[in-house]
């Protein structure tokens, strides 16, 4: 079912679980073209997270900063195309959400190992904030931290399971939000890992 989390932010319980296996595929494939890597911080750090990106715009760090980029850095090549199934998904969460029209030009992929975690953050990085963000939950559970407009505002813990979808557009858009350490429950398909794809018009 659906839940919602804010005038712009909705929680579609178990809504790509009938696509799962076809991600799970498609994912290997990118993964077999642009690995998975731990980028670095501006501050230094080395994320805990993982991550590569398919479609034309991919979402990069290093010591100069965050950005969109058309090329994988440690190769030079284009990231891989954004596989059918993937637009179809999004475009479709976003539009039960009540955003039509929603065309992702980039996808994150996040690789989550037992203990990787993701500091309260916006995502600003993208040119066009009107566009809502869609995201995908595979494999094992997270506490999903739920944020307001300011980094000091309280967080709502929230589970996100294989299979979960969440929009965020408008108010919400620009909220704080981060993942607590992962807790090793192997999940049955996926083993101790979360992949979480996240869908932006970041172009
Ligand atoms: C994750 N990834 O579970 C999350 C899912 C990231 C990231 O946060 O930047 O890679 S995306 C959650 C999200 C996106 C946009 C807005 C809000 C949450 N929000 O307003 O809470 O790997
Ligand atoms: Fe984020």
């Amino acid at each position: 079912q659906e839940q919602r989390l804010g005038p712009g932010a909705v929680l579609l319980h178990g809504y790509a679980l009938p696509r799962a296996c076809a991600l799970m595929h498609a994912i290997a494939r990118i993964e077999a073209a642009a690995p998975f890597r731990h980028m670095q911080t501006p501050g230094g750090f080395t994320m805990s997270v993982a991550l590569t990106n398919c479609g034309a715009l991919g979402w990069i760090s290093d010591r100069r900063g965050y950005r969109y980029s058309a090329v994988d850095p440690a190769t030079g090549a284009a990231w891989p195309a954004m596989p059918p199934a993937f637009a179809q998904l999004a475009t479709a969460a976003a539009a039960a959400a009540g955003y039509d029209g929603f065309e992702p030009d980039a996808c994150l992929v996040n690789r989550y190992l037992p203990g990787a975690r993701l500091s309260l953050h916006q995502d600003r990085n993208e040119r066009d904030y009107a566009a809502p963000i869609v995201s995908v939950s595979l494999g094992m559970r997270a506490r999903f931290l739920f944020g307001g407009p300011a980094r000091s505002d309280p967080t709502l813990k929230l589970p996100l399971r294989h299979g979960d979808v969440m929009v965020w557009g408008g108010a919400d858009r620009l909220r704080y939000h981060g993942v607590m350490p992962l807790q090793d429950e192997p999940h049955p398909l996926l083993g101790s890992r979360r992949i979480n794809l996240t869908f932006r018009k970041a172009g």
